[in-house]
């Protein structure tokens, strides 16, 4: 017997423990064990098997590390209907999250108890997949179609007190998952029960199935894996038996798992959680941080105040004038008073979030027992500089200083104390209490464990926290200027600004560049412009006509008017006619003739400018690998989670054909258009992006 899975007899029950940590994975050799354990259970004369898992959790899903793999026997659809066949009573007790294969077993298993802790679900669709263990046949013949079609698309956990409700799991029992889980076998023997095969169930309601597959596919924005598995729960209701819907749903998991999606979202996962494992924090132990202050309680400082106060974490935060410290404590008050509708807090946690746990102050005084501080006043050098200068006067020795600029230069800000080695950037993205993004962004004399407590601090406020080196715009930022150039290249060049906006939406952004603009408020573009045009290179291309909109006083949404019109109540603008005048004007004054762009062009544009730049971030070490500017892409910009992130995608598209298509571009603009020397190093060497995060 594996020791994947352990087997032990209680009177007439055989127990088939599983202790695969962290998380009961069902790899194969718990694959095996469970096989091995049911074939033993039938030789020696058992009358019922408890399946539980040690640990965390009980089997919290297939082993994503085995995709891409061979498969190895026993396959979990096999084992699940192997285990659903056998005549002993099969009982599984369920703690922690059972999810995905895991709960495929339980389902196959003849009765299911839980903890009331326990939580379940189906999340493949987030991996671009779909349960490919008999999940689609069998949640729906216990839960209905319409729950089954709900929790399958969207890859939510339930509690157990839902799927209580929705007939998932037959009990929920105070207790350790082995104790529910005999108790609840014995009764059962005791009582005669049946076998209870769920495959042998009737098979469940049909609906409108290509109506939940046409609305699937539209809320997936270009993500398929939830749309196809529409199509395997309408074989759970119409093919000719449960063995034919299972064919089915192997058919439609196998072209998932072959797919890019699958690739791109696995990418994501392992990512998401590799991102703050750096070899540099090995063995360095972050500060302890107790208590936080905040300098400015604008939007950002008011939304870090929030995180931090959600997070549990006490806040002093500091403002200038009593009018400053009153509206601070308004939007703070406003952003929790949301958390509360969305039942994320209780009423009395609200009163404690803005009573004790939040001071507002004007006195610099009051930061004296912080352990770290994040200051979000208005970007500008000086009045930064000012500001760490008193920090270093009232803050206590050991205290983290933080700075949340956007782009302007750590080292500077540093130089303003006594204690360049308790500084580091930590850029949040607006609103902070919601984006999950958190560039940690390290100085030259940032002390180790500084870094440490950023990505400390990262966790406690449940961010996805990036490091960054220096330079302008860290990562985030400094990527989106360069794949924003080239969208307003393309419309200088010929294309509109709105068939650019449909085509980044198509490829599954949220927002095109001119929508997000309009949104954020052209106007702070605008003055980014402004700061760098002194230093800009003068075979630098400027397009004008997004100047000359700002110069018309047309600033997007905040104006009503950008580059679309919004008339009042309704959601989303118009095209602005006043842009189409000003773009012919800026190429009549640059000699330009327009030319049409297709819609794949525009696109293969975009993406190939963000990725070199993408890889112009690794290769000067700002970003430290690949993976991470794909989360600084997935969690601040809205890149379709289902590509895993610009450099993923590109790996998936081919590095040799983005280089040659920047290179035919270089033709036209070779001062925008330098190709990177990483990418051209990668395609030199036949690797990939890929290839860089490995062991890194
Ligand atoms: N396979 C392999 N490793 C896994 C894993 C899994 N399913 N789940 C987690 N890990 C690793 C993870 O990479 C991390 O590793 C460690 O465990 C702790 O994870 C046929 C085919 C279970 C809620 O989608 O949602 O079943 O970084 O940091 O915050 O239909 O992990 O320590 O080296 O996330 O407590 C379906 C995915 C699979 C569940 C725990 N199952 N996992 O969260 O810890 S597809 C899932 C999670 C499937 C069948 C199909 C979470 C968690 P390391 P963690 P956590």
């Amino acid at each position: 017997m594996s020791e994947a899975i352990a087997y032990e007899r209680v009177g007439d029950i055989a127990v088939l423990k599983a202790q695969n940590p962290p998380v009961n994975a069902l790899g194969v050799d718990v694959r095996k064990g469970l096989l091995a354990g049911i074939e033993r259970a039938e030789k020696d004369g058992a009358k019922a098997v408890l399946i539980y898992g040690e640990g965390k959790t009980y089997f919290a899903g297939a082993d994503i590390r085995e995709f891409g793999k061979p498969p190895q026997e026993p396959w979990l659809p096999g084992l699940c209907s192997r285990i659903e066949a056998t005549p002993l009573i099969v009982v599984s007790a369920m703690h922690g999250t059972a999810l995905g294969g895991g709960l495929e077993v339980a389902l196959a298993s003849h009765y299911r108890i839980a903890v009331p802790s326990a939580k379940m679900g189906l999340p493949e669709v987030n991996l671009g997949i779909l349960p490919g263990a008999g999940g689609t046949q069998r949640l729906p013949r216990v839960a209905g179609t319409e729950a089954a079609l709900e929790m399958i698309t969207t890859g939510r956990h339930i509690s157990a007190a839902e799927a209580l409700e929705k007939g998932i799991i037959d009990r929920i029992e105070d207790g350790a998952p082995r104790e529910i889980g005999l108790a609840y076998a014995q009764e059962l023997l005791a009582q005669g029960a049946p076998r209870r095969a769920v495959g042998e169930m009737p098979a469940p309601e049909a609906v409108d199935f290509d109506a939940v597959y046409e609305a699937t596919l539209k809320k997936g924005r270009g993500q398929l894996s939830p749309a196809v598995a529409v199509r395997a729960v309408q074989a759970a209701a119409e093919a000719e038996s449960f063995e034919a819907g299972l064919k089915r749903e192997r058919e439609l998991f196998m072209e998932l798992m072959d797919s890019d999606q699958r690739q791109g979202l696995i990418h994501a996962f392992f990512s998401e959680r590799a991102v703050s494992k750096l070899p540099e924090l090995d063995g360095v132990a972050s500060r302890d941080v107790a208590s936080m202050g905040v300098i400015g309680g604008g939007t950002m400082g008011a939304g870090i105040a929030t995180a931090a106060l959600l997070a549990g974490l006490p806040v002093v935060l500091i403002e200038m004038t009593d009018e400053a410290v009153t509206a601070a404590r308004g939007r703070i008050e406003g952003n929790l008073k949301g958390a509360l509708k969305r039942g994320k807090i209780s009423q009395a946690q609200y009163d404690q979030l803005t009573g004790e746990a939040l001071t507002v102050a004007m006195d610099y005084a009051a930061l004296s027992q912080v352990d770290l501080v994040v200051e979000a006043v208005f970007e500008d050098m000086g009045v930064k500089r000012e500001v760490f200068g008193k920090l270093d006067v009232h803050c206590k020795p050991g205290a983290v200083l933080a700075t949340n600029t956007s782009y302007l230069d750590v080292d500077e800000i540093a130089a303003a104390t006594s204690r360049p080695q308790d500084v580091i950037g930590l850029h949040f993205f607006s609103p902070a209490h919601v984006m999950k993004l958190l560039e940690v962004v390290v100085a030259e004399k940032t002390a180790p464990e500084v870094l440490a407590t950023g990505f400390a601090l990262g966790k406690r406020l449940k961010k996805v926290a990036v490091r960054s080196g220096i330079c302008d715009g860290f990562i985030g930022n400094r990527i989106m200027n360069a794949y924003r150039k080239a969208a307003e290249y393309v419309v200088l060049d010929g294309a509109s600004p709105y068939q650019v906006d449909k085509v980044v939406t198509g490829f599954g952004f949220p927002m095109g560049p001119f929508a997000m603009g309009d949104l954020a408020g052209l106007d702070i573009n605008w003055a980014a412009r402004k700061r760098r045009a002194p230093t800009r290179d003068p075979r630098e291309r400027v397009p004008r006509f997004y100047e000359m909109l700002c110069e018309g006083g047309d600033f997007g949404q905040k104006t009503g008017k950008g580059f679309y019109i919004y008339e009042d109540g309704r959601r989303g603008g118009v095209p602005n006619p006043k842009v189409a005048e000003l773009i012919a004007k800026d190429q009549e004054q640059q000699g330009v003739t327009p030319r049409e762009f297709s819609d794949a062009e525009v696109l293969r544009r975009y993406m190939c400018a963000m990725v070199n730049e993408a890889a112009k971030v690794v290769g000067e070490g700002i970003a430290r690998r690949p993976l991470d500017v794909d989360m600084v892409m997935l969690f601040g910009y809205g890149f379709p989670r289902f590509w895993g992130g610009p450099l993923k995608w590109a790996d998936l598209q081919g590095l040799d054909g983005i280089l040659a298509d920047i290179r035919a571009y270089a033709a036209e603009d070779g001062f925008f258009w330098q190709p990177a020397p990483l990418l051209e190093q990668l395609v030199a060497e036949g690797r990939t992006f890929d290839s860089l995060n490995k062991g890194s």
